[in-house]
């Protein structure tokens, strides 16, 4: 099990194997400069990489995992707040990307495409873990999910598999490379596979139109905003296939998009904590608002709140949960967090709730927490948000919830109770300052107190209603 089987075997290189930021690199300069970098990394507890998309990036993860240290991705905008918890919880003691100065204990790690290494260390046991990726809960700062080079490699293969990826494949996509859609699958994906690709900076439809690849991943605000440009759709004619993933394809984009560019996109559902679990085939039916089959090696079922099963009828919903070899390892650091999200039987409760019909696909109906929000497909926790709005003085309480977006999915919107004078402008930039980018309020309103119940539980779907 070599998790990077086509990147060292040598067969079928190109001089653009990978193009990003500009660059062209054979997967043959890859390696080398991944392999200086593992010869640097060798031995850390874990590896941090300040995922700008570049070249830089992919040499510098493919070192740790060469290596066989935990990769931790850092997004490049995350504020000081949330770049410190990573970077602390992770137990990182290498920095790649790093800019200014660094806590104690973490030094930083310089990567020159120009420094080629052959390195040639044993692959690491596939029971090591390959990444820490953090991911955000309802409440409280994100977790760190701990994925195996063994589960990469299953999910990888069972993608390749219900997809038709091969080495003939030039994958396209612009998506960020700190998450699994963007890096798992987006970059160690054709890495496996032996393909091409090509990175566009920003998923935007223009770049994804000039590409001319086979193979495009997007989450559905991508897809809706090529669907919406009618030229760019139609470049999209000479590709194999469509991806999406990361949030829910609106019916209508999978309409347009389809009579556009003469592809039905495949759609596909995943966690980081399970990898991409359930997807439509290349080769079998692509439903609008279906995610299809659990792929090879995968299992599902649906359960109830009463923790009976829920018939596969094509109408009861229950509680979405899976097991096989893709899942993660565990929370870093968060047993407790590690035992509410499995069952006794050792299944995985995803949080989502679905239907099952009775051939087997699956339709994801929803979530069962008001409290995880999916903006642009990034997930967020509320809590998070309000409790960095809470550290405002001028702020006494904070409701943060995700509403209904035509271009987002859902929009991050905070209810805030003033104590003071404050504008929405100015919660919006001091959230900004403290976590990433996309977890900042879109819209803030201020008003006197917040709906509660008796129990003094904000009630979050008045405040949507209202
Ligand atoms: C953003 N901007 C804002 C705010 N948020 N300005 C004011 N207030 C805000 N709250 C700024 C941005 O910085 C940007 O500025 C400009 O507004 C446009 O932002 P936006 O509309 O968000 O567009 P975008 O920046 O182009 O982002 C849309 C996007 C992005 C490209 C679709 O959301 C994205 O990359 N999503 C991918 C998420 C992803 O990969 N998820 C995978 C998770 P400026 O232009 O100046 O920079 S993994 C997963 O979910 C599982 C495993 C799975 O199934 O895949
Ligand atoms: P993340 O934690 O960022 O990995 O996000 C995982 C969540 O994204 C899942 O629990 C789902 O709620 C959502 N998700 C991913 N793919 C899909 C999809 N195709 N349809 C609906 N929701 C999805």
């Amino acid at each position: 099990m070599n998790l990077l089987t086509a990147l060292q075997d040598g067969q079928g290189d190109a001089a653009d194997a990978l193009r990003i930021d500009g660059l062209a690199l054979s997967r043959e300069r890859l390696l080398g400069a991944a392999g200086a970098v593992a010869a640097r990394v060798g031995g850390a507890r874990a590896f941090a990489v300040v995922a700008t998309p570049t070249a830089q990036t992919v040499a510098a993860v493919v070192g740790g995992l060469l290596a066989g240290v935990p990769v931790v991705p850092v997004p490049p905008d995350a504020g000081p707040v949330e770049r410190a918890h990573i970077l602390r919880d992770s137990g990182a003691e290498l920095l790649a990307g790093a800019d200014g100065e660094l806590p104690p204990g973490l030094a930083a790690l310089p990567v020159d495409l120009a420094e080629q290494h052959d390195f040639a260390d044993a692959e690491p046991a596939p029971e090591r873990p390959a990444f820490v990726l953090y991911t955000s809960g309802t409440t409280g700062p994100p977790k760190g999910a701990l994925l195996s080079r063994r589960a990469v490699a299953a999910d990888l293969d069972a993608l390749a598999a219900a997809w038709g990826w091969t080495a003939e494949d030039t994958l396209v996509h612009g998506l960020p490379l700190f998450h699994v859609h963007g890096l798992v699958l987006g970059v160690l994906g054709a890495l496996r596979t032996g393909g091409k690709l090509v990175h566009t900076g920003r998923p935007t439809p223009a770049g994804y139109a000039a590409a001319a690849g086979s193979l495009y991943f997007g989450v559905p605000t991508v897809w809706s905003r090529v669907a919406a440009d009618e030229p760019a759709a139609r470049a999209l004619a000479g590709a194999r296939l469509l991806v999406s993933g990361s949030a829910p394809l609106p019916v209508p984009v999978f309409e347009r998009l389809a009579a556009l560019t003469g592809h039905p996109p495949i759609e596909r559902y995943g966690m980081t904590e399970t990898l991409i679990t359930v997807s439509t085939r290349f080769d079998g039916e692509r439903r609008p608002g279906s995610v299809g089959l659990p792929v090879a090696g995968v299992a599902t079922r649906l359960v109830g709140e009463d923790g009976e099963p829920v018939p596969a009828d094509g109408e009861s919903v229950g509680e979405l949960q899976v097991s096989g070899p893709t899942l993660f390892d565990g929370y870093l650091n968060r047993p407790d967090a590690d035992a509410e999200v499995r069952t006794a039987d050792g299944w995985f409760r995803t949080g989502d709730v679905a239907v099952l019909g009775p051939d087997g696909f699956h339709r994801i109906v929803g979530r069962a927490s008001v409290d995880l929000i999916k903006s642009g497909g990034f997930k967020i926790g509320a809590g998070e948000v309000e409790a960095a709005l809470r550290d405002h003085p001028a702020v006494a309480d904070a409701a943060v919830v995700g509403a209904p977006d035509a271009d987002l999915g859902q929009a991050v919107v905070a209810f805030v109770v003033p104590d003071g004078a404050v504008t929405g402008d100015q919660l919006t930039a001091f959230v900004a300052e403290r976590l990433s980018v996309h977890k900042r309020p879109r819209r803030v309103v201020l008003v006197d107190e917040l709906p509660r119940n008796a129990m003094g539980k904000v009630l979050k779907k008045r405040l949507l209603e209202g």
